[in-house]
């Protein structure tokens, strides 16, 4: 059989001899002639077969052929304004199942979440789930030709390691040998090692692991961090420049490539941002939703989801914007590693990022002075000796530095207006779901 040609390429082509090949969406079979609707990852037309007197192979294999099987066919390709698909079909020549199916589809359109996931396959060849993906692809590659640009350099770090990379909530621990390892909750530790490194600037977008028993959907037990780590820089201020830059690049990307798709598709229109997003302090913000009667019910200084979505709210009527940097947490809720301020011990040099209400980063400058940062470390509680080859990274010379961690899934659910992390995670993994 020759080349198949993809469906999105056949309107351009004069009618004439064509292969088409992919999965049989309907059958429409009729006395006097039978119809298939197939898809490819391009998209579907329409195939014909008039139907010979007394049937023939050909007629009797269309006619058995289960919905979701995979086909190849030779046929002919006629241009036909009547045709509402797109104004073509391909007349069937020869018809080769390559890959049949069972007759029935386990799911449907209406099928829930949790079961469509069970077949994430099958779900998978709706074509709108199959634009989340290639949207992700745009957006990825270009956060990369951002970086690579600037001269970044991309990392992969190990995701098995020694020692917590977070805190030692929510960890994974495997068997490892004679000892236990740690699935890497960030790529936190050899992210700002490369700094110690001399390497710059450096990216990294892979997996992290999170024990987190939640049922929410912005949560995973394994997600895609997409993560940055700079040096030289003189406060969170300039991460916060480098990601809203990055950001602004990657949603231009988004828009220009698949804009009209994603209003069809999801009926969201995608807003590039400007620069700069809208920068709050935290308290303020706490204040600004206290005044708009909602306290943040938490015993520490945090904010809470809900306030999230409400301080959003603020910003978008009062700036229009669809981002919001949260900066300068307290000290008591973030991590160790968080340069504090010079001034005011009380707070780090750190940020969160909110797009369209939900948390989708976090950030920060770092504690690169040794001294300072193991005693931040037991000032939380740490065990110095379990972060180890951590603290050696700073005591052999080290710049100052910042970086963020951001979730790629929480973007890409929030860009298509999706309420949920599984509909664009390709395979989700939750406390209650570890397969397909
Ligand atoms: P943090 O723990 O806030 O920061 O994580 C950074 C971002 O990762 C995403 N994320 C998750 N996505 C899905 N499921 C989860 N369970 C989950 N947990 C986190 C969120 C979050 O904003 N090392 C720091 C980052 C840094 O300072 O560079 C960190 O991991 O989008």
């Amino acid at each position: 059989m020759s080349e198949r040609t993809l469906v999105q390429n056949l309107a351009a082509l004069e009618d004439g001899p064509v292969t088409v090949a992919g999965w049989v969406e309907t059958v429409r079979d009729q006395k006097k002639v039978q119809f298939l609707v197939l898809r490819d990852e391009s998209g579907a037309v329409q195939l014909v077969r008039p139907r010979p007197e007394g049937d023939d192979d050909t007629s009797r294999i269309i006619s058995g052929l289960a919905l979701g099987s995979f086909v190849r066919v030779d046929g002919e390709l006629k241009h036909d304004e009547r045709v509402k698909l797109g104004g073509i079909e391909v007349r069937i020549g020869a018809l080769e199942v390559t890959g049949a199916s069972l007759p029935e589809s386990p799911i449907a359109e209406d099928t829930s979440i949790d079961k469509r996931l069970d077949w994430r396959w099958l779900d998978l060849r709706r074509p709108e789930h199959n634009l989340i993906f290639r949207i992700q692809t745009t957006f990825e590659h270009a956060l990369r030709t951002y970086w690579v640009e600037r001269g970044f350099i991309e990392i992969h770090t190990p995701k098995l390691m020694a020692s917590p990379s977070e805190s030692r909530a929510e960890l994974f621990q495997v068997p490892y040998f004679e000892t236990t390892a740690y699935l890497a909750q960030s790529p936190q530790h050899f992210k700002q090692m490369a700094q110690s490194a001399g390497f710059g600037k450096i990216f990294e977008i892979g997996p992290a692991f999170r024990a987190d028993p939640s049922f929410t959907s912005r949560h995973a037990t394994e997600f895609v961090s997409i993560d940055a780590e700079i040096s030289w820089v003189d406060s969170h201020e300039d991460v916060m420049r480098m990601h809203e830059e990055l950001l602004v690049a990657a949603l231009t990307a988004v828009k220009d490539r698949h804009g009209d798709e994603i209003e069809k598709a999801f009926g969201v229109s995608v807003t590039v941002p400007a620069l700069p997003f809208p920068r709050i302090p935290l308290a303020e913000a706490k204040q600004i939703v206290a005044d708009r009667g909602y306290v943040v019910p938490r015993a520490d200084e945090d904010m809470d989801p809900e306030g999230e979505r409400r301080i959003a709210a603020y910003v978008k009527e009062t700036y229009g914007h669809e981002f919001v940097f949260l900066t300068d947490y307290a000290s008591s809720i973030r991590p160790f590693y968080h340069m504090r301020h010079a001034d005011d011990q009380g707070l780090t040099n750190s940020y969160d990022l909110i797009f369209n209400g939900v948390e989708i980063s976090t950030g920060a400058q770092r504690e690169h002075r040794i001294d300072v940062l193991e005693a931040q470390a037991r000032d939380m509680g740490l065990d110095v000796e379990e972060l180890g080859s951590y603290l050696d990274f700073f005591r052999y010379g080290v710049p100052p530095h910042g970086g963020f961690g951001m979730g790629l899934s929480r973007v890409i659910m929030l860009l298509l207006g999706l309420p949920s992390i599984r509909e664009v995670t390709y395979l989700f993994r939750g406390p209650n779901r570890l397969k397909p």
